[in-house]
């Protein structure tokens, strides 16, 4: 396939960025949104199967079964991104591919067969010249660990942790870049909490315990690769949230850093402290005794980390709710009756001003900016990568197959010259992954939202670079390190 060269005048790459040298360009995936292939070469089912399979939870009744069919056209994957200058992939490994029998009491054989998919992949990755970043999890748990109770139960962090040694023997030698988990956040609670993710709980009591479990087996995990290639970089992604009060009130302020410690500060000071945050602890009391924290787990958590991923997509801005009419709690994620915030009864998460992607997320860049410069104020030192930053928008195909898709190329120039503002303030930011490199299962959402550079025909598999691709390929040429 041969990508067009005409760029139109106002989606000229970005002049004058300020990005270290090395700068790392890259697109991002994960193995449920795209791989399809669900019961192949042994693959037992996550709780996303369960999730997407069960009436009503995914909008179109869509599932992963299929998805971009990716297990097996990697290849021409592979050869897409390299014709698109890509320096690096960050794609996640399926869990239940690797143990499709693990229990809550060990992992189970190795299914060869699964790790074979992934070793294909990496090669022909560094055939290509594109430099690997594999996610352990993103998302797509074996089911039977959730029918033994899931990241709410301390076995989950366990076991996961031996997968993550077992990965890294494995196929460790090629991977230059483990994330042990991609957004914590969004498993604990949109899984546990509102329900509108996989497996699809609404039990805020279970959020905390799931938090305190993904942190947990974050640190076993990080010690286990660790173990097995001394090595590596080992990086944690988290979607954190530039989160601001709606006006300069007290109690909205006082909103904003009850919101701040329960999306950033939950995940953040455990990692990079050894600490939870007191105030969140006292918030939540009424949720759950944390009791779950035993002696030592901290000390397990807080392990060296190489990189932190930062994915940023939107802003959040909340204020405290009165009681008066109806408490609004706009999160564009997925319409429930129950919240995914413990402890936030008493606030608000108003609908915030436009312009908005097609998820109804509202546009800021400047959160980019901000987020990575307090990561650099409040963690001197930590070397930061944007592992997610992009838009769906609703793509219109031409009458010529071409999809001009302009607005993305305005999100996407104005992110990355926010990352440059960053960098120029003094943070460490090592590179920045695209989201997404395909269209794909945007899970609640189904396949209505589209977030690739590349368009996906789904009832063909054609892949279609967008304009937006081209601009991106010719971004990374003009600026490659
Ligand atoms: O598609 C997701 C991805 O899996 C995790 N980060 C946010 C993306 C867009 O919602």
């Amino acid at each position: 396939m041969s990508i067009q060269t005409t760029i139109s005048a106002t989606t000229q790459p970005s002049a004058g960025l300020h990005l270290p040298e090395g700068f790392l360009w890259g697109a991002a995936t994960a193995s449920y949104q795209i791989e399809g292939a669900a019961a192949a070469d042994g693959r037992t089912t996550s709780i996303w199967d369960t999730f997407s399979h069960t009436p009503g939870k995914v909008q179109g009744g869509d599932t992963g079964d299929v998805a971009d069919d990716h297990y097996n056209r990697y290849r021409e994957d592979v050869a897409l991104m390299k014709e698109l200058g890509l320096q690096a992939y960050r794609f996640s490994i399926a869990w239940p591919r690797i143990t499709p029998q693990v229990t809550a009491h060990g992992l189970g054989p190795v299914n060869e067969a699964g790790l074979d998919f992934y070793s294909r992949l990496l090669d022909e990755l560094l055939e290509a010249g594109i430099s690997p970043a594999a996610t352990l999890y993103h998302w797509d748990l074996p089911q039977a660990l959730e029918d033994a109770g899931g990241w709410p139960e301390r076995a989950t962090a366990e076991r996961f942790a031996e997968y993550a040694g077992l990965v890294a023997a494995r196929l460790g030698d090629r991977i230059g870049t483990f994330i042990t988990l991609n957004e914590p956040w969004c498993s604990s609670y949109l899984g546990y909490g509102s329900g509108v993710h996989a497996p699809g709980r609404t039990d805020h009591a279970a959020v905390l315990a799931a938090v305190h479990h993904l942190n947990l087996g974050h640190g076993l995990a990080a010690a286990a690769i660790r173990a097995e290639r001394p090595e590596a970089t080992i990086g944690l992604t988290l979607n954190l949230a530039w989160v601001r009060p709606q006006t300069e009130a007290p109690a909205d302020v006082a909103a904003a850093e009850r919101v701040d410690g329960l999306q950033n500060r939950v995940f953040l000071d455990p990692v990079l402290r050894g600490s939870y945050p007191q105030d969140i602890v006292e918030a939540t009391a009424s949720v759950s005794d944390w009791s779950f924290v035993k002696d030592g787990d901290l000390d397990l958590i807080h392990q060296p980390l190489d990189v932190l991923g930062v994915n940023y997509y939107s802003p959040t801005v909340v204020r405290a709710y009165d009681g008066v009419g109806e408490r609004e709690e706009a999160d564009g994620h997925g319409a429930s009756s129950a919240s995914p915030w413990p402890a936030c009864g008493d606030i608000e998460f108003p609908q915030q001003p436009g312009p908005y992607t097609d998820m109804g997320w509202s546009i800021d860049a400047r959160g980019m900016t901000e987020l990575l410069v307090r990561m650099h104020r409040e963690h001197p030192g930590l070397e930061l990568m944007v592992t997610e930053n992009g838009a769906a928008f609703p793509d219109v195909v031409g009458p010529d197959g071409t999809i001009d898709d302009t607005d993305r190329i305005a999100y996407l120039r104005d992110h990355i010259e926010a990352v440059s503002d960053a960098v120029a303030a003094g943070a460490p930011v090592r590179g920045y992954y695209v989201w997404s490199l395909l269209d794909n299962f945007e899970w609640g959402y189904g396949y209505s939202k589209r977030f690739g550079v590349v368009h996906v025909d789904y009832d063909t598999q054609q892949r279609t670079p967008k304009a937006s691709a081209r601009w991106y390929r010719d971004l990374v040429r003009a600026h490659a390190g």
